[in-house]
């Protein structure tokens, strides 16, 4: 899954995709550089990000999304309101990706009831002014495990096909870089949701602080943390990840393919 980022503020490639026709210019890229998917979002989520008003939200992915799926991509509309994926929809988005699992609008899961397009559920804990004051487990894949399954309750009992339904622990929300590594490292454990796995880890922070410069410490720009998030697309791969949400889509899908002609995945 290529992201297409139609934000002024987003942590990793914050700016450079805002103008649609650049986003569509890179979402076909993207598609040329061999994503299966491409997820078009207009919010930033990154920790402490102030919302978008849904006007502007929409203003921002429905041309894109207009543009991308008129091409033949299949298109993600990566949002968290329900009157913003039911216009891309509209528009041609096949798919709604949205990082609270349905908590942040009581629309979200009547719409996807209604409208039947695949859904991502992620592992949410809150919106991102506050959520890393959220980051508080004892076991940190227990915790995210049993609150994905009780999303898939929620998600089951406002008439959705589970067919339908990936999750996503939510790399990074709600969770600092020890939690991030655990859930990674314990991926094999959400097969017990029986449901196909999305991870998001491209240019995280997390990456950026394992690579950070050995002398001054600080981390590693966003930018320069796609070979680790291949690296993390490969591992993920071989743990049973259906999809990986990758910013620079080349060096993944080369991962993903080393990952499965080596029986790993
Ligand atoms: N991460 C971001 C945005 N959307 N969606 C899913 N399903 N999983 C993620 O981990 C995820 C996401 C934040 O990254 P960005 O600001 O670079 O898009």
């Amino acid at each position: 899954m290529g992201v297409v980022n139609v934000t002024p503020d987003s942590f990793s490639d914050g700016g450079e995709w805002f103008e649609p026709a650049a986003a569509i210019k890179h979402g076909r890229e993207l598609l040329a550089e061999g994503a299966d998917l491409l997820d078009v979002g207009g919010e930033s989520t990154r920790p402490g990000a102030q919302r978008p008003e849904p006007a502007e939200e929409i203003r921002r992915v429905l041309p894109v999304i207009e543009a991308l799926a008129a091409d033949g991509a299949l298109i993600s509309v990566d949002t968290m309101r329900a009157d913003v994926a039911a216009l891309a929809l509209d528009a041609g988005a096949v798919m709604i990706n949205d990082v609270s699992g349905g908590l942040a609008d009581p629309d979200m899961l009547p719409l996807v009831a209604e409208r039947g397009p695949a859904y991502v559920c992620m592992h949410w804990r809150g919106h991102s002014a506050d959520m890393q004051s959220r980051a508080r487990y004892d076991d940190v894949v227990a915790e995210v495990i049993a609150e994905l399954a009780v999303r898939l309750d929620a998600i089951a009992a406002a008439g959705i096909d589970l067919a339908k339904v990936a999750l996503d622990p939510g790399l990074g929300f709600a969770k600092n870089a020890d939690h991030n590594w655990e859930v990674l490292r314990r991926l094999r454990e959400f097969a017990v949701l029986e449901r196909p796995l999305l991870i998001g880890a491209s240019r995280k922070a997390f990456l950026g602080r394992l690579l950070a410069d050995e002398e001054t410490g600080e981390p590693r720009p966003a930018v320069r943390r796609d070979d680790a998030s291949a690296a993390v697309s490969a591992l993920a791969a071989a743990s049973g990840a259906w999809c990986v949400r990758a910013h620079a889509v080349a060096p993944s899908a080369d991962a993903v393919r080393v990952a499965s002609r080596w029986g790993a995945v």
